[in-house]
């Protein structure tokens, strides 16, 4: 039997044949009929069968014995074990002692993405301080210039990849992520389709990666400093007459000339020492974007995890603007996303116009919060630091952040003196290992999948769902289940006891009435008892029902007839390809209180002399940078054998230069430092990096003791985060910096300094 489905893994949102034959799996291939991907996928996609399968993923929970050791149970202990341990937690020091980390599946999970707003929503109703993601070692930036120039989080112009003729892309490797905040299926193609038409790819990164390979030109950057390079492209443009006020931005945007004021110290002579790249390459760079028909800028995580990921990832929608793209054919261009979610409204919290920043503060490091968030890396300290306030008991949720997270040495060891903690995960592993209770959710596979957040970053505007390939175990809670069975609990009720049903009302009807009361959402206005009542079914289906049908080519509930619902769109196992990226779009998608866009913010102008200190800091040395590999999902596929053939990926990078200086050879262990702490790992020398700039992948450091990952346990490789500072930030995101961090390397061969004997 052959099921067409979307690929759950990744932004792309591949369409895929899946075969099953009497339970089994038996190929997952690409679907060429698929209305967005026509038949695109890749390595990771074509494993699912292999993670479906894998007998390490849990089918059952695991709580952990006297002995230590974690032993399956049925889900009745499982959830009474979860009881015994959270609930004296509760008791003792309220909801304030608990926290959530919300991982990254969750955002490729129907039934969490749905849902996990039930579990932080309601638990901070009853006073948990705050939760944790790993927003901040990813997009933060993205979403505090999204929301200060455009007014939403998660509404931000993409490249209209078919059209440009000249796209510049800084910090994305798309060749390894397949797009990331930027959804094209076949990515790699579109960009080759680019220079076919006679346009130009130009890659700024350290990295020659396998994307600044197929560009026109790879423009390596010293790590961090981006924003001088924009700022100083900015500047030149201004020199050279190249700024652009094309008649569809006139009266839309305000701030461009305060920016170009800013930049007036960011001469391309100037930052050249700091970025490593010259002034006249500099002005090139700004000539050609100025001669381009339709120029568009990009960047993503490399410029975003770095020392000033935030000015960065603002400069990218400033030069945009000055080149009068946003907005235009062939710029950037804002997705019409069909299935309208609760995460596009503003949160609730943030009332009045425009966004507040430091409404409160961490307790150990007084760290301000930025869009509700602190930086990942303060959850260790919350839990290791006695005093009231304290995390005592916490729910991780398809997260790993004992890898994922810098600091990560002293997670690891604050995760294993918790008092609960409770891990909704697959698999028993790095971070699970610390948990009282595993709670497994089905293989992706086993659930239906619908994406609504990824559409608002798409180069078309398609709708799809997929039903289960195959059919769910009879007897197994789904996971949007599991979100409101212990958020029930954290509400008070004993957690075998929580009415799911009662719950899921409850949180479904708070949804509907928040956004009835919320101008920036398609339901403001509406009677909230009329709009529930209108709904049909329960969980995540209801919800992306009523997603459809608010959405642009919804039903509108009734009003708008022959509009889509769910049920219409399950007729289409292809999916329903709805509308192309277009422009002209600005009075519709702008939610700023001026209703135009808001290029200059004071959030913006007081980084900018920490950049000015930049620019005249002596060189730092060495630095370490992040990378990954498309045969890896960060920390979680490296239990599927077929993605783990071939030659050791977690290797040292490094330019034979530094490798010469520091006497490390082609293969050799060497050990890497930094103020974080020291790991060894195996170097591979090569070009591919610039000089000076060494690059780990991330998502590694298998093989701890109580993990249950046979193939990923035997290839262990190492843990980046062990050596990334808690303390490195962006400072206006609160986003970790994980690029550019300084370290030092030593062979081991070497002997060992004097002073060290
Ligand atoms: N140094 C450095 N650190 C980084 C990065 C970097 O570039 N450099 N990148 C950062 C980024 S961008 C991200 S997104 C984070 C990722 O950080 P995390 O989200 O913390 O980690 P993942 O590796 O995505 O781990 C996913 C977890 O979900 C589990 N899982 C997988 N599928 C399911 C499922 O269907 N249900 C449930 N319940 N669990 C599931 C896996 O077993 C695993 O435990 O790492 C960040 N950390
Ligand atoms: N196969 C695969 N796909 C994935 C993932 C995965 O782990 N594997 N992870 C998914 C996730 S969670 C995310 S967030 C996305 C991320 O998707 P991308 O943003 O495309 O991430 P990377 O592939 O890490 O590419 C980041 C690039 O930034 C470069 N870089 C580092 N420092 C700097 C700097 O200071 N300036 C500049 N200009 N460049 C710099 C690095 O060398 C690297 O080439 O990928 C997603 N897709
Ligand atoms: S690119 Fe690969 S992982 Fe991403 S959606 Fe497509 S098949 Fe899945
Ligand atoms: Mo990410």
């Amino acid at each position: 039997m052959e099921h067409r489905i979307t690929c759950p893994l990744c932004e792309a949102m591949c369409g895929l044949r899946v075969t099953v034959d009497a339970g089994t799996v038996t190929t997952v291939r690409s679907n060429p009929d698929d209305v967005w991907s026509r038949g695109h996928l890749c390595p990771k996609g074509a494993s699912l069968q292999h993670i479906h399968h894998d007998p390490d993923r849990l089918r059952l929970p695991l709580v952990r014995n006297r002995a230590g050791e974690h032993v399956q149970v049925s889900w009745d202990d499982a959830f009474a074990e979860t009881e015994r341990v959270l609930r004296p937690v509760l008791d003792r020091h309220g909801v304030r002692a608990v926290s959530v980390y919300i991982g990254n599946p969750v955002a490729h999970n129907l039934g969490l993405e749905t849902y996990v707003g039930a579990l932080v929503g309601m638990a901070a109703a009853a006073g948990m301080p705050a939760y944790y993601t790993p927003g901040t070692v990813d997009q933060w930036p993205l979403n505090v210039v999204s929301a200060l120039l455009f007014g939403g989080m998660w509404n931000a112009p993409i490249p209209d990849l078919d059209r440009t003729d000249h796209l510049m892309m800084l910090g994305a490797n798309p060749s390894a992520s397949q797009g990331s905040m930027l959804s094209a299926p076949d990515i790699m193609g579109r960009l080759a389709a680019i220079r076919e038409r006679g346009g130009t790819v130009v890659v700024v990164d350290p990295r020659r990666t396998q994307t600044a390979r197929r560009a026109s030109e790879w423009i390596p950057v010293r790590p961090g400093t981006d924003a001088l390079l924009l700022f100083a492209i900015l500047r030149t443009l201004d020199e050279t007459g190249g700024i652009r006020r094309p008649a569809h931005l006139v009266g839309m945007l305000d701030g461009l000339d305060d920016v170009l004021a800013l930049a007036a110290p960011f001469s391309p002579e100037r930052v050249a020492p700091a970025t490593g790249i010259s002034a006249d390459t500099i002005r090139r760079l700004a000539a050609d974007l100025a001669a381009a028909r339709r120029p568009v800028l990009y960047s993503r995580i490399g410029a975003c995890t770095q020392e000033f990921g935030t000015l960065a990832t603002w400069l990218v929608f400033v030069v945009n603007a000055a080149l009068g793209s946003i907005d235009s054919p062939g710029g950037a261009l804002f997705p019409k996303a069909p299935v309208w979610s609760p995460m596009f409204m503003k949160p609730p919290d943030q009332d009045g116009p425009g966004w507040r920043f430091g409404r409160f503060h961490s307790r150990v490091r007084g760290a301000p919060e930025v869009l509700g968030q602190f930086p990942v890396s303060c959850l260790a300290e919350e839990i290791d630091t006695p005093g009231d306030g304290q995390i005592r008991g916490l729910i991780t949720v398809a997260g790993n952040p004992a890898l994922s997270a810098p600091g990560a040495g002293r997670l690891d060891t604050a995760l294993h003196g918790l008092d609960a903690m409770i891990s909704v995960d697959n698999w028993l592993n790095e971070t699970s290992r610390h948990a009282d209770v595993v709670l497994p959710g089905l293989s992706p596979l086993e659930r239906p999948h619908c994406d609504d957040l990824y559409w608002m970053y798409s180069i078309a505007s398609c709708v799809k769902w997929s039903d289960p390939a195959v059919p769910p175990p009879g007897d197994r809670p789904e996971e949007w289940q599991i979100m409101l069975r212990l958020a029930g609990a954290l509400l008070g009720t004993p957690v075998p006891d929580v009415d799911i049903a009662a719950m899921d009302d409850l949180y479904t009807q708070g949804i509907v009435y928040t956004a009835c009361q919320a101008a920036d959402t398609p339901l403001f206005g509406r009677d909230p008892a009329e709009v529930f009542a209108a709904l049909k079914g329960v969980g995540p289906e209801r919800m992306i029902d009523l997603g459809i049908r608010v959405g642009p080519w919804g039903d509108d509930l009734g009003r708008r007839p022959g509009g889509l619902t769910l049920a219409e769109v399950r007729g289409h196992p292809d999916g329903l390809r709805l509308g192309d990226l277009e422009g002209g779009r600005l009075a519709e998608v702008l939610s700023t209180p001026s209703g135009r866009i808001e290029l200059m913010h004071p959030l913006f102008a007081a980084d900018v002399p920490r950049l000015l200190a930049r620019v005249d800091r002596p060189d730092d040395g060495l630095v370490l940078t992040s990378r990954r590999h498309l045969r890896s999902n960060n920390s979680w596929l490296h239990n599927v054998a077929g993605l783990m053939r071939g030659r050791d990926r977690c290797t040292l990078l490094i330019h034979p230069a530094d490798a010469d200086r520091e006497g490390v050879g082609d293969g050799e262990q060497v050990d890497i430092s930094t103020s974080e702490g020291t790991i060894t790992v195996v170097a591979e020398v090569t070009d591919e990096m610039m000089p000076g700039v060494v690059s780990l992948p991330h998502g590694w450091g298998h093989g701890a003791d109580g993990t249950r990952m046979e193939v990923a346990n035997a290839h262990p490789g190492v843990n980046l985060n062990l050596l990334n500072p808690a303390a490195l930030v962006d400072v206006p995101s609160n986003t970790q910096v994980v690029n550019g961090v300084p370290c030092r390397i030593r062979s081991r061969r070497a002997p060992l300094p004097v002073s060290a004997r």
